[in-house]
C-alpha cells in the first residue's frame, strides 16, 4: 500500500472518531482567525461566570473603548456558552479615570509607553482592566480574552504589560486592482472599488485582529507603487479605512511612489533637491493629513528593483528620505526601505545595502526609520542577521520580516516563522546588544487575501499572529507564542497542545532542511519561488541565478564571504565575525553563506560534508513526514474542516518537501559526481525531469 493511500486512511479514521467526540464542532472555515472565543470547558465556564459579572466602563466611552467593551461582551459570550456572569463586574477605563483601590492597582502604569494596559483583581473581587490611554484599553481588554482563551483561569490573570516597539506594522503587498505580490491566499483584502462609500464588514474583522495582537500601523498598497494611490480620489477611499481602523489603534500608511510628483503633478523631475519638488511632496501630505490627520506617514522602495528613487538624479537615499520626511514634518515618519541592490554593482549582493546605508548613517531626519529586512539577502528560510543591525547607532532601523512565505513553500507548507524572527531578534550583534535592542519597530509583510481563512492556510495564520505578538514584546518565546495561538486557535486541550506546540516549533527548520541546509540561500525556481532551480545560471543579471548562490562545482560548494572572498565578514562586528570566520568553528547553519568548501569537507557530525548536506535534505523529509503523521492523530480535537484542510496540504507538504531533497541531490550530484551515502534513496526522477517542470500557474507574481 502507498504512503499515499496510508495517510489518508489513517485521516478517514481520525475523521470517523472525531465525529463522534462531543465538543468538536464539525466544519469552521478559519474565518474567526484566533478570536473564535470557543466555550469553555463547562466545569471552568461555571467557575469563569462565577467569578466574572457584566462590564463597567468608568471611561467616557469613545469609540475605542466601546470597541474594547464589545470585544470583551462577545468573547465572554462566546467562552462561558450558557452561563451567565454573576460575579463581581469588569471594571474598564483608563487608568486616569480610575478611582481608590483601582486607582492604586493601575499606578504601575505610571510612565509606561502608549499602549500599555494592566489587568489586576481588586479588593472587591472585580477585574480591573485598565489602559494608560484608550488603545491600551482596548490591548488590555483583548489580552485578558486572550488569558482566558488560552485556557488561563480568572484567578491566574493578571499583570502590566507595555509595548516594546511603539511601530508594530503590517505591510500590504497589494495592488489596488486586486491581485497581490507574493499573496498566498487569494486577492486583496482591499475593496478600492467600492470605498469610499462602502465599506467592506470585513475591515472591522481586519482590524480587530490587528488591534489583538498589537498592530497599530498598516501599508495598505504594495512597496512596487502606483503613483495614482497619492490622487485624491483615493485619498478619500483611503480616508474611509482610516476612519474604520482608528477605533482599533491603526494609523494608515501609503508605500509612496517616488516619482509621483512627475506622473502625477507635472513637475517634470523627481529630484529631491528641486523646489517644485519638495513642494509638491509637502502640498501633497497637507492635502492627506486634511483627509485623515492621523495619517502615518510613507513608505519607500527607491532605487530597487526598478523603482524610481533620488540617485536617478545622483542624490543620496538620505536626499530622499529627508525631502519626503520634511514633507510629513512631526505629523508622519518616512519608512526608508533598506532592500537595495543594484543592477550595476557586482559586489555581493549580500553587502550592497550596508555599503549603501551605512555611511549615511546619522544623516537621516528625525522621523526617518530604515526599514531592513532580517537578513542580507532576501526573507530565505535562513540568513545571518542584516549587518546593518547594529551598525548606524545615530539612525532609526526598523526589523521587516516576511510573514508571506514566498520563500517558504507558499501557503501550502507548515511553517511557523517565530522561529526565524527570534533567531534574528536574539542574536548579539556585538555592537549594543541583541538586534531587538538595535530596532525601533517592527514590519511584517502580510499574507491576508480573501480566501475565508485570510492566509491562505490555517497554520499561516499562527505566523500573522506571531509578527504582531514579537512587535510588542520580543523577548516572548517561541514556544508561548505557539501555545496561545493554537489554544484560541485549536484547542486548549493540554493533549492537542503537548503534540501540535513542537511540531509548530519544528516545523522552519524542515523547510531549511529540505530546501536550502547549511547555510545555503535562494536555490527557488525563477520568478515565481516556486521548487527548486539549482542549475538556473543563464539569467540576465547574475544575482538573480542560483548558481550565484551556490557556487557549486565539481570541488565544492558554497559562497566565500571571508577575506578570500567577497568579505561580507567585515562588515559584521569583529567578535560576530571571529564566530564566523573559521568553518570548522562556524554554527553549521551558516557554513555555506560564509564558505566555499570541498565536498569531502569533515563537517561536526564526523560526516563529510556531502554526505551530511544529503543528510540534511533526508532528515527536513523525514520531518515533514512526521508532522503529517502527527497531525493524522490530532482529529478528535480539531472540526472537521480545517483538520482536512490542514491534512492536504501536510500531504502536498511532504510530495514536495522529496521533490526539493531529490532535485537538488541529482543537480549536486550531476556536478560532483559522487555516489550517494549509504541508505540514501536515489532521486525519484532523472535531473531532466526536475529541470523540464514548468509552473505557469504559480500564485503571487
Ligand atoms: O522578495 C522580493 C520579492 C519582490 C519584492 C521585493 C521587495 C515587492 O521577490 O516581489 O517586491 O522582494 O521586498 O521589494
Amino acid at each position: 500500500m502507498g504512503r499515499g493511500l496510508v495517510n489518508r486512511l489513517l485521516r478517514l479514521c481520525a475523521v470517523i472518531a472525531a465525529l463522534t467526540l462531543p465538543g468538536v464542532t464539525n466544519a469552521e472555515d478559519g474565518y474567526d482567525l484566533w478570536l473564535r472565543y470557543a466555550p469553555l470547558a463547562e466545569d471552568r465556564a461555571a467557575d469563569t461566570a462565577a467569578a466574572l459579572g457584566p462590564v463597567l466602563v468608568v471611561s467616557a466611552p469613545t469609540p475605542t473603548i466601546a470597541a474594547a467593551r464589545r470585544e470583551l461582551e462577545r468573547g465572554l459570550a462566546g467562552m462561558l456558552g450558557g452561563h451567565r456572569a454573576t460575579g463581581p463586574g469588569i471594571v474598564l477605563g483608563r487608568a486616569r479615570d480610575l478611582e481608590g483601590d483601582a486607582a492604586r492597582e493601575a499606578a504601575p502604569l505610571d510612565g509606561l509607553p502608549p499602549g500599555a494596559y494592566r489587568i489586576a483583581r481588586l479588593a472587591d473581587g472585580r477585574v480591573l482592566i485598565a489602559g494608560n490611554d484608550d488603545n491600551g484599553v482596548l490591548y488590555g481588554a483583548f489580552a485578558f480574552l486572550r488569558h482566558l482563551g488560552s485556557g488561563e483561569g480568572v484567578s491566574a490573570i493578571g499583570g502590566t504589560s507595555a509595548p516594546v516597539y511603539p511601530l508594530r506594522m503590517i505591510d500590504h503587498w497589494d495592488n489596488p486592482g486586486g491581485p497581490v505580490e507574493r499573496g498566498y491566499a487569494g486577492r486583496s483584502i482591499f475593496d478600492w472599488w467600492h470605498l469610499p462609500d462602502h465599506l467592506d464588514p470585513r475591515m472591522i474583522d481586519y482590524a480587530r485582529a490587528e488591534a489583538s495582537i498589537g498592530i497599530n500601523g498598516v501599508v495598505v498598497n504594495n512597496v512596487n507603487a502606483k503613483a495614482y494611490l497619492l490622487e485624491p480620489r483615493y485619498i478619500a477611499k483611503l480616508a474611509r479605512l482610516a476612519d474604520a481602523w482608528r477605533p482599533y489603534g491603526i494609523r494608515v500608511y501609503l508605500s509612496a511612489r517616488f516619482s509621483a510628483p512627475m506622473e502625477i503633478g507635472g513637475t517634470g523631475t523627481a529630484d529631491p533637491l528641486d523646489p517644485r519638488v519638495r513642494a509638491w511632496w509637502k502640498a501633497k501630505a497637507d492635502q492627506i493629513y486634511a483627509a485623515i490627520p492621523d495619517f502615518g506617514g510613507f513608505l519607500v522602495k527607491a532605487n530597487s528593483e526598478g523603482q524610481p528613487g533620488p540617485q536617478d538624479y545622483g542624490r543620496t537615499h538620505a536626499d530622499g528620505a529627508n525631502m519626503m520626511a520634511a514633507a510629513l514634518g512631526n505629523r508622519g515618519v518616512v519608512l526608508w526601505r533598506a532592500f537595495v541592490y543594484s543592477a550595476e554593482d557586482s559586489t555581493d549582493r549580500a553587502m550592497q545595502a550596508y555599503n549603501e546605508f551605512v555611511p549615511l548613517g546619522g544623516k537621516f531626519a528625525d522621523n526617518v526609520i530604515l526599514q531592513v529586512k532580517n537578513g542580507p539577502i532576501d526573507f530565505q528560510p535562513r540568513e545571518p542577521f542584516h549587518p546593518m543591525f547594529g551598525a548606524m547607532p545615530h539612525t532609526k532601523l526598523m526589523l521587516e520580516g516576511q510573514i508571506t512565505k514566498e520563500y517558504l513553500g507558499f501557503a501550502t507548507h507548515l511553517a511557523f516563522l517565530a522561529p526565524l524572527w527570534k533567531e534574528v531578534l536574539s542574536v548579539d550583534t556585538g555592537r549594543g546588544g541583541p538586534v531587538a535592542q538595535t530596532i525601533a519597530g517592527m514590519a511584517g509583510v502580510a499574507n491576508t487575501g480573501s480566501d475565508r481563512n485570510w492566509s491562505g492556510s490555517h497554520f499561516d495564520q499562527a505566523n500573522w499572529y506571531a509578527l504582531g505578538r514579537l512587535a510588542w514584546d520580543p523577548s516572548m518565546s517561541s514556544e508561548q507564542i505557539a501555545r496561545e495561538w493554537a489554544a484560541q486557535t485549536f484547542s486548549r486541550d493540554p493533549a492537542f497542545l503537548a503534540e501540535v506546540v513542537p511540531m509548530m516549533l519544528g516545523s522552519r527548520q524542515a523547510v531549511v532542511d529540505y530546501m536550502t541546509p547549511m547555510g545555503l540561500a535562494h536555490q527557488m525556481g525563477t520568478g515565481h519561488h516556486y521548487g527548486p532551480a539549482p542549475w538556473v545560471c543563464d539569467l540576465a543579471r547574475p544575482e538573480w541565478n542560483p548558481c550565484y548562490y551556490s557556487r557549486a562545482d565539481v570541488q565544492g560548494i558554497g559562497f566565500d564571504r571571508t577575506a578570500t572572498g567577497s568579505n561580507a565578514l567585515a562588515q559584521y562586528a569583529p567578535s560576530v565575525a571571529s564566530r564566523w570566520r573559521d568553518p570548522k568553528a562556524i554554527d553549521e547553519d551558516y557554513l555555506l553563506w560564509f564558505h566555499h568548501l570541498p565536498w569531502d569537507f569533515r563537517t561536526r557530525s564526523g560526516r563529510a560534508l556531502w554526505p551530511e548536506l544529503v543528510h540534511r535534505y533526508d532528515r527536513g523529509v523525514a520531518a515533514v513526514d512526521a508532522m503529517a503523521a502527527k497531525w493524522s492523530t490530532l482529529a478528535p480535537y480539531v472540526d472537521g474542516q480545517r483538520f482536512e484542510d490542514t491534512a492536504e496540504f501536510l500531504a502536498i507538504q511532504q510530495r514536495e518537501a522529496r521533490w526539493w531533497r531529490d532535485a537538488s541531490v541529482a543537480y549536486w550530484q550531476s556536478l560532483n559526481h559522487l555516489p550517494l551515502p549509504l541508505g540514501a534513496a536515489p532521486p525519484a526522477h532523472s535531473l531532466e525531469w526536475y529541470q523540464a517542470l514548468r509552473f505557469p500557474d504559480a500564485p503571487g507574481g
